[in-house]
């Protein structure tokens, strides 16, 4: 078979919706493209835990606590389905740690703002994992079928973050004025960023039109933007909260929320890495991985024990 045979092959599982797998051929750039996006979600994962992580020793009750903690873990847990599945591209778990601790590749920019009070749990649970679920609903159906497979187990969990924000942001909204203005204040802080979490718009990102064509992406940023503003606009309204936008308001005729400006210079300064708390983010990464080398040495010493034993048991 010569090269066009290989890509006619590609491009008909494409188009009838069938998932390419690890050992099947596909063009380079579908390999990058993939490798690129599922280690930078997984990035995001991680360093995701670090400003829900602030706040566990300081929940107001026990069961805020146990909530908040199985939160992190499920997080810890989707960053390693997703290291995984890019490792089936053919890079290596540490080439993308490194890439992420020397500041090489991406994640998130949400992640690098500060979470101050009580109340930005509600928040980033409520918009924060509900930006998050709209885009990964759609990677459910994304064609590299381990990213795709990663997805349906994450997208529960989400689900499940997504709710128990609500709920914290619920009780405080019925709570005394202090709690109010709290919930308001976090709403107030994180409302813009959620929306930055959906990438640029259309006319100024990169790689939606290649990833549209090979059904990486099924939306592009614009649409599930838009998508989140209509949700979250209609939630609010239960909270009895605002979201910090004059230029919010339903369009009758487009049958969608208008709303206002995003503020792109502040997001690719924190896309460059000079947010609040880049540089704060990678340093605490930095360390975790430092300070966890012995208990990666002594998995590896027992792991290895293990297969001898095993190898050993067979012979
Ligand atoms: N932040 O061409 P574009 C979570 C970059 S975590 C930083 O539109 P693409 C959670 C983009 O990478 C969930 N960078 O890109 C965890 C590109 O640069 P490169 C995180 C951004 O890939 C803990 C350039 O801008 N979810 O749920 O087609 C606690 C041009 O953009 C951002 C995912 O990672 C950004 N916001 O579309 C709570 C979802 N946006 O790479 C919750 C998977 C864009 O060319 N990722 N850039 O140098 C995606 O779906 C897509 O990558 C994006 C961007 C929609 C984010």
């Amino acid at each position: 078979m010569v090269i066009q045979d290989f890509e006619r092959i590609f491009q008909e599982k494409i188009d009838n919706e069938i998932k390419i797998e690890p050992k099947d051929w596909m063009p380079e750039a579908y390999r990058k493209t993939n490798i690129r996006q599922i280690s930078q979600h997984a990035h995001s994962e991680v360093v995701g835990m670090l400003p829900e992580g602030n706040w566990i020793s300081r929940a107001p009750s026990l069961k805020r606590k146990a909530i908040l903690i199985a939160k992190v873990q499920d997080e810890a847990g989707h960053g390693l389905y997703l290291y995984s599945s890019a490792e089936t591209l053919g890079t290596s778990r540490d080439e993308m740690i490194n890439d992420l601790h020397s500041g090489k590749a991406k994640y998130s920019s949400i992640f690098n703002y500060p979470s101050l009070s009580w109340a930005d749990m509600g928040a980033i649970g409520w918009l924060v994992d509900g930006a998050a679920i709209l885009n990964q609903v759609m990677l459910c159906r994304t064609s590299y079928g381990p990213y795709a497979r990663a997805m349906v187990r994450i997208c529960k969990e989400e689900s499940f973050h997504q709710r128990q924000g609500f709920e914290t942001l619920l009780v405080l909204s019925k709570g005394t004025k202090e709690q109010k203005d709290m919930c308001q204040d976090a709403i107030n802080r994180w409302w813009w960023p959620s929306l930055m979490m959906f990438g640029p718009k259309d006319s100024e990102s990169t790689n939606s039109d290649q990833s549209m064509k090979w059904k990486i992406k099924r939306k592009t940023n614009d649409e599930l933007r838009q998508q989140f503003v209509d949700m979250i606009a209609e939630q609010i309204k239960l909270l009895g909260m605002r979201l910090p936008d004059n230029k919010l308001q339903w369009n009758e005729e487009r049958k969608h929320y208008d709303f206002g400006e995003i503020n792109w210079d502040e997001f690719w300064n924190v896309v460059k890495g000079n947010g609040p708390c880049n540089k704060q983010r990678l340093a605490a990464r930095n360390k975790a991985h430092e300070e966890g080398s012995w208990v990666r040495k002594a998995a590896k010493v027992y792991a290895d024990k293990k297969l001898k034993h095993k190898k050993e048991k067979i012979a």
